[in-house]
């Protein structure tokens, strides 16, 4: 793979860009690989790429229904933070941040990673309470955030309105190194390193069995045929109760809607990320201008990649309270993503009752921070058997009653 520099950008300004390669190969599939992953969303194709970098295990492919990043990762509002409560969160969110900051260098890939500055707003003395908590569970996990007073979050964030009609704002917790970063660059920068290793990313190529024999994996059915393989690991997001079950095993969690939007673009007027969890929406302003703006899930279990028309409704007249000057925007598109959402608002990075099967799943609203960090992990999982990362985040958690309990630091309403 040619290398990405201001020199070959110079190159080929002076080629009329003739001579750049395909960011990946399109193979067709083999008989038989080492590993297969399921899923060339973020985390399917981070767990590839790091089984091959730190493990120097390449004899690895990705299937994918789809178009890589076309599920959840292409979706998402990008939103990249750590400010969690729990220990184990705060530690795998935090791996995963700051692999961002150097994912660029890393990857030979320009991510965009804008370490901006996350805000999430306190508009109930509740709130203050738990936030004030969260910054100093953060101080003792060695994970920089503050809370701050409502001046200071006018200073920050000029366009707001912190005195609103139902919830003032009464301060926020800021992460200064949070931010955002592109999320396709993060899906073709990855796959792009994975082809690089010589690994196959299958396309439009969608699991429909999977092999097993004597309580082992043995392989895969596609519609692309028969592909045998010593381990597998199943990172399908919104689609892992499906893929547990051609598994022969049930996951304990829920697949709903999420939904986001964006405006019209307009110049600069806010250069952080904001997020109103009372009142319940979130915010930033994308490169071009346009602001980039989320909602809740929606109440009720679905697979259609929409989201309902009530949310869009709502969501803006939420953030019209904080930010008034919203109301004047006209929006300009709106998507959906499927995500997986678990009991506890906490991810499931484990083995399987399937032996020599992992399953990577349960990010619900909040896995795109979480890429770099749970790739790294998950090779780890799959190449070695544990993971120190992984350790708490297993299905035995739910057995066992052990829950890690995020709903707050998940900051979007399920
Ligand atoms: P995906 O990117 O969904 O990848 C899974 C892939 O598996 C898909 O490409 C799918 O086609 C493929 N697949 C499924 N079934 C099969 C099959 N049978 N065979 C082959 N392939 C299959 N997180 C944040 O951290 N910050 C945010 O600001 C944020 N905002 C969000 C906003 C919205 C609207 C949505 C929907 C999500 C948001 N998230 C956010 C969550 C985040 O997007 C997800 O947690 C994350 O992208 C999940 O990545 P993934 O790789 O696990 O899944
Ligand atoms: O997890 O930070 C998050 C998030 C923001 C929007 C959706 N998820």
């Amino acid at each position: 793979m040619k290398r990405y520099s201001a020199f070959a950008i110079a190159r080929e300004a002076a080629r009329f860009h003739s001579g750049w390669e395909r960011a990946w190969r399109s193979p067709e599939p083999k008989k038989k690989y080492k590993a297969i992953v399921i899923g060339a969303g973020g985390h399917g194709l981070a767990t590839a790429y790091y089984l091959g970098k730190n493990h120097g295990i390449k004899d690895v492919a990705v299937i994918e229904k789809g178009w890589l990043g076309g599920g959840n990762t292409g979706r998402n509002t990008t939103i990249i933070r750590s400010n969690y409560l729990q220990d184990p969160s705060a530690a795998i969110y935090e791996k995963s941040r700051s692999l961002y900051e150097t994912m660029s260098q890393d990857l030979n890939y320009n991510v965009m990673f804008s370490p901006r500055g996350v805000l999430m707003l306190a508009q109930t003395h509740h709130e203050v309470r738990g936030y004030q908590r969260t910054a100093h569970a953060n101080a003792l996990q060695g994970v920089k955030t503050e809370f701050i007073g409502p001046q200071r979050v006018k200073e920050i964030c000029p366009i707001m309105n912190i005195e609103g009609p139902r919830y003032p704002v009464l301060g926020g917790l800021f992460q200064a190194r949070g931010g955002t970063a592109r999320h396709d660059a993060v899906a073709w920068g990855y796959a792009r390193a994975c082809s690089d290793m010589g690994m196959d990313i299958i396309q439009q190529c969608e699991v429909t069995a999977i092999k097993r024999e004597g309580g082992e994996v043995k392989g895969i059915s596609t519609t692309k045929g028969e592909i045998a393989c010593d381990k597998l690991c199943i990172v399908v997001a919104g689609n892992s109760g499906h893929l547990a079950d051609l598994a022969g095993f049930r996951l304990p969690l829920e697949s709903v809607a999420l939904q986001a939007l964006v405006s019209e673009p307009i110049k600069p007027c806010m250069d952080i990320v904001v997020m109103a969890n009372t009142v319940h929406g979130y915010m930033s302003q994308s490169d071009k201008g346009e602001m980039v703006i989320g909602g809740g899930t929606d109440g009720y279990n679905n697979y259609t990649q929409r989201g309902s028309f009530q949310h869009i409704e709502e969501t803006v007249r939420a953030l019209i309270e904080t930010f008034p000057m919203l109301s004047r925007l006209k929006m300009l598109r709106q998507w959906g993503g499927i995500v997986d959402v678990t009991g506890d608002r906490s991810p499931i990075l484990s083995k399987t009752p399937l032996g020599n099967c992992f399953i990577n799943c349960g990010w619900g609203t909040g896995g795109f921070k979480a890429i770099p960090g749970s790739g790294w992990a998950m090779a780890e999982l799959v190449a070695k058997g544990h993971s120190p990362l992984t350790a708490e985040f297993g299905l035995d958690r739910f057995k066992e009653g052990r829950f890690i309990d995020e709903s707050v630091a998940a900051g979007v309403a399920h």
